[in-house]
C-alpha cells in the first residue's frame, strides 16, 4: 500500500520482556511452534480449560465455507463457565468485580454473589417468557447489572444484543427491530460527568416503535423520575425476588450466545452474530495468554464499556471464565478529576490495564504530572485496543504508566475476530513501539496485495486471515449474503480466484524488516495523493511524535491538482501556547516536521488545531466527519459520536480558517 513510505518511517526501538515475568509467564514461546504443527489440536487443548457437559465430536466443520463449526457436537453453559464452577472450586468469597460508581460509591461483588444475581435474573427471564433462541437488546450503563443481564441471558440460552448506554432513539430502535428483540433491559440512567444521564426515555421511545418488545426490564441507578408504562417492570421488584436457585442447562457449541452491532462507514449496522463454545475458547484462551492472567493475585481492569466488543470480551466473557478479579467503572476519566484513573489503578492496586489509545493520547494531553503524582507500583501488564497507538504514545504509556517496567501489549483484533488475533505475549515478545507485532498461536494473519499474494517484510497491504478461528463470527444477522460480500469476496475462493476462503478484515497493514505487523488504519480511510497511497496513521504518527501534538486525526480531502489533498486536525499538547502568531508558527513547524519525518509528499496541505476529535463511544477518530468537514459538506450520519458539541467546534475554527 504506502510504499512510499513504508521505507521512510522506521521505529528501532524495542524491548525485551522483563526476566521475572517471562520466567514465570502462562505462554511461552513453544507455543507458537505447538500451534503450528497442528492448529487444531491446539485450539482443542485450549477448549479444554472450559468445562464441557458434552465433549465435542470434531473440533473445525470447515466443508461448507465460510461458515464455520467449531467443537461440533460439544455442549456447555456460558454462565455456568464464568460463574458456577468458580463457586464449585471453592472461590465462592473470591471478588469477581470491584465496582467503582462515577460518583464514588462502590460495590464488591464476590464470585457466590454473582451466581446468585445471575440465577435470580435467570428466573426472571424464565418468568417474562424468555429462553432459548429469545433476543433480549441491553441498554444499561456501566453497572454490574450489564454483566448480570448478559450472565443470564447466556444462561438461559437467550441472544443478547448489547447497545451502547445513550445512543440515539433510531440508533436503538434499528438495532430491536434487525433482531426482533423480545425484551430491552435497561435503567432510569447513568452517571457521566458527574450528573445522572436519563436511558429510559429513549427506551420509551424506541419501544413504541418496536411491537416486538413484551417487557422492560428497568434497573433503578439513579433514582430519577421516570415515565411508566404496562411493560416496565423494576429489576427491584422482579430480579431481587427470584429464587436464588436456578440450574444451568447444557447448549449446543454453536447456539447463537449474542449479537453486536458494528456501524461501518456506510449502510445499516452489521449484526455480528458470536456463538458459544468457540467464542468462549478463545477470549477466555487469550485473557489468560496476552495479560498472562494469575487469577490468585492479579487486579485486572479493562477501561472499555459493555456496549463494545472489547467489554463483552474482556470484562464479562474472558475475565469470568477465567476466575479474575476485575475493577469495573462507571464514569468517564476526568469525573471527578482527570486523575481518576490513576485514583482507581492505585485504590484497587490494579496489576494488569486494558485500555485504549484514544484514552492514552487524551492524558498525553492533560500532562505527565497527572498520573506522576500516584503509586503505579502495582502495574504489571498494559494493554492497547481499538486503533493503532501511535508510537509516541506508546512510548508515553510505557515511560509514564508503565514506569519502564511494564509490557505493553498492543492487541488487534474487531467485533468480527470476537477475541484477540494479533498480540505480542507479555513473557515472550521483544515490542516495538506502535506495533502489534505478531499473529497469536493459532491464529495465520498475512499482509497480502490486491491479488492475494503475501506480500515480502517491507511490504505493504491488506491485512487477512487465511484460517478459521475459533471465535470468528457465524454470520451477519440475518444477511449471510452480506456476510460473504463483506468479508470474503475481496480474496481467495469467495472472490472466485483459488480454493482458499480467505478473510479481508478491511485493515490496511505492513511487514516490517523483521516481519512485524503494523497497523495502518482502515483501508477506507487511506488517502491518494498525487498516486501515492498514504496511510492516515503514519501521518498522525509523525504528527504525535513532535513534542506539541498530543492527538490528530489525518483525512485525504478532494483537491484540485494532487486528487487528494492531507489536511490534519491536531490537538496540542496542554501546555502549548496556540494563540496568535504561535499557532500559526507551530502550523508551519508541524507541516514541515511531518515533510521531514515521512517525505514531502505527506506534507499536509493544511493543520487545523481543534480542541477535540469527534469519536465513537469506544474512541475511535471518526474521520468520515471531519473529510465532510474538510470538503465543506454538510454532516453525514452522526448517530454514534459520543459528543455532537465537537463537531460544531470543528466546523466554526474552519470556517473562520482558525
Ligand atoms: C476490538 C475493536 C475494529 C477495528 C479494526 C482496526 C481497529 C482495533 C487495533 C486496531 C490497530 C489495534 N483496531 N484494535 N487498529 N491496532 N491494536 O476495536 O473492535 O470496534 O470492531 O473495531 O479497530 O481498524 O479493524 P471494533
Amino acid at each position: 500500500m504506502s510504499e512510499t513510505l513504508a521505507n521512510l518511517s522506521s521505529e528501532s526501538r524495542q524491548f525485551p520482556p522483563p526476566e521475572a515475568l517471562a520466567a514465570a509467564a502462562n505462554v511461552k514461546a513453544e507455543a507458537y511452534e505447538e500451534a503450528a504443527a497442528d492448529r487444531l489440536a491446539f485450539w482443542a487443548r485450549q477448549a479444554e480449560r472450559l468445562t464441557w457437559s458434552k465433549s465435542w465430536d470434531q473440533v473445525l466443520d470447515w466443508s461448507n465455507p465460510p461458515f464455520a463449526k467449531w467443537f461440533v457436537g460439544g455442549e456447555l453453559n456460558v454462565a455456568y463457565n464464568c460463574v458456577d464452577r468458580h463457586v464449585e472450586a471453592g472461590h465462592g468469597d473470591k471478588v469477581a468485580i470491584h465496582w467503582e460508581g462515577e460518583p464514588g460509591d462502590t460495590r464488591t461483588i464476590t464470585y457466590a454473589e454473582l451466581l446468585k444475581l445471575v440465577s435470580q435474573a435467570a428466573n426472571t427471564l424464565t418468568d417474562l417468557g424468555v429462553g432459548a433462541g429469545d433476543r433480549v437488546a441491553i441498554y444499561l450503563p456501566m453497572i454490574p447489572e450489564a454483566a448480570v443481564a448478559m450472565l443470564a441471558c447466556a444462561r438461559v440460552g437467550a441472544t443478547h444484543s448489547v447497545v451502547f448506554g445513550g445512543f440515539s432513539v433510531s440508533a436503538l430502535s434499528t438495532r430491536i427491530q434487525d433482531a426482533d428483540a423480545k425484551l430491552v433491559i435497561t435503567a432510569d440512567g447513568g452517571y457521566r460527568r458527574g450528573k445522572p444521564s436519563a436511558l429510559k426515555p429513549t427506551v420509551d421511545e424506541a419501544v413504541a416503535q418496536c411491537p416486538s418488545i413484551e417487557n422492560v426490564l428497568v434497573v433503578r441507578r439513579t433514582g430519577q423520575d421516570v415515565a411508566w408504562t404496562d411493560k416496565d417492570k423494576w429489576w427491584h421488584e422482579t430480579v431481587e425476588q427470584a429464587s436464588p436457585e436456578h440450574k444451568a442447562q447444557p447448549f449446543d457449541a454453536e447456539h447463537p450466545l449474542f449479537i453486536l452491532y458494528t456501524s461501518g462507514t456506510t449502510g445499516k449496522p452489521k449484526g455480528i452474530l458470536h456463538t458459544t463454545g468457540g467464542y468462549l475458547t478463545q477470549v477466555s484462551y487469550t485473557h489468560n495468554a496476552v495479560f498472562d492472567l494469575k487469577p490468585e493475585t492479579d487486579v485486572y481492569w479493562c477501561t472499555a464499556d459493555i456496549g463494545w466488543v472489547t467489554g463483552h470480551s474482556y470484562i464479562v466473557y474472558g475475565p469470568l471464565s477465567n476466575g479474575a478479579t476485575q475493577v469495573m467503572y462507571e464514569g468517564t476519566p476526568d469525573t471527578p478529576g482527570r486523575d481518576r484513573f490513576w485514583q482507581i489503578v492505585d485504590k484497587y492496586k490494579v496489576s494488569i490495564l486494558y485500555t485504549a489509545p484514544t484514552l492514552i493520547r487524551t492524558m498525553m494531553k492533560w500532562g505527565d504530572d497527572i498520573p506522576a503524582g500516584y503509586d503505579l507500583s502495582s502495574l504489571r501488564v498494559l494493554g492497547s485496543v481499538g486503533e493503532p497507538i501511535n508510537p509516541e504514545a506508546w512510548m508515553w504509556y510505557r515511560e509514564n504508566i508503565g514506569r519502564n517496567r511494564t509490557p505493553i501489549v498492543d492487541t488487534w483484533w474487531q467485533t468480527e475476530t470476537g477475541g484477540v488475533m494479533i498480540s505480542p505475549l507479555p513473557g515472550v515478545t521483544a515490542t516495538k513501539p506502535g506495533s502489534a507485532m505478531t499473529a497469536l498461536p493459532g491464529i495465520t494473519a498475512d499482509v497480502v496485495d490486491d491479488q492475494a499474494q503475501s506480500v515480502p517484510n517491507g511490504g505493504g497491504g491488506f491485512l487477512v486471515l487465511r484460517d478459521p478461528w475459533p471465535s470468528m463470527l457465524r454470520t451477519i444477522w440475518g444477511d449471510d449474503k452480506r456476510f460473504i460480500d463483506t468479508y470474503w469476496s475481496r480474496f481467495g475462493a469467495g472472490a472466485g480466484t483459488g480454493d482458499e476462503w480467505i478473510y479481508f478484515a478491511g485493515d490496511g497493514a505492513k511487514k516490517d524488516e523483521d516481519g512485524a505487523l503494523w497497523l495502518l488504519g482502515r483501508v477506507d480511510d487511506v488517502m491518494l495523493v498525487s498516486g501515492h497511497n498514504i496511510s492516515t496513521t503514519e501521518v498522525e504518527s509523525a504528527l504525535v511524535s513532535h513534542p506539541s501534538v498530543a492527538e490528530s486525526a489525518v483525512v485525504g480531502a478532494t483537491d484540485p491538482t494532487t486528487g487528494q489533498a492531507i489536511v490534519a486536525f491536531v490537538i496540542p499538547r496542554g501546555n502549548v501556547d496556540t494563540e496568535g502568531d504561535a499557532g500559526e508558527q507551530l502550523n508551519v513547524e508541524l507541516r514541515n516536521h511531518v515533510a521531514k519525518t515521512l517525505g514531502p509528499i505527506a506534507k499536509p496541505r493544511q493543520i487545523m488545531l481543534v480542541p477535540e476529535l469527534p469519536k465513537t463511544r469506544s474512541g475511535k477518530i471518526m474521520r468520515r466527519l471531519l473529510k465532510d468537514v474538510a470538503e465543506n459538506r454538510s454532516l453525514g450520519d452522526v448517530t454514534t459520536l459520543q459528543d455532537s458539541a465537537v463537531m460544531d467546534l470543528i466546523s466554526k475554527g474552519m470556517n473562520t480558517g482558525k
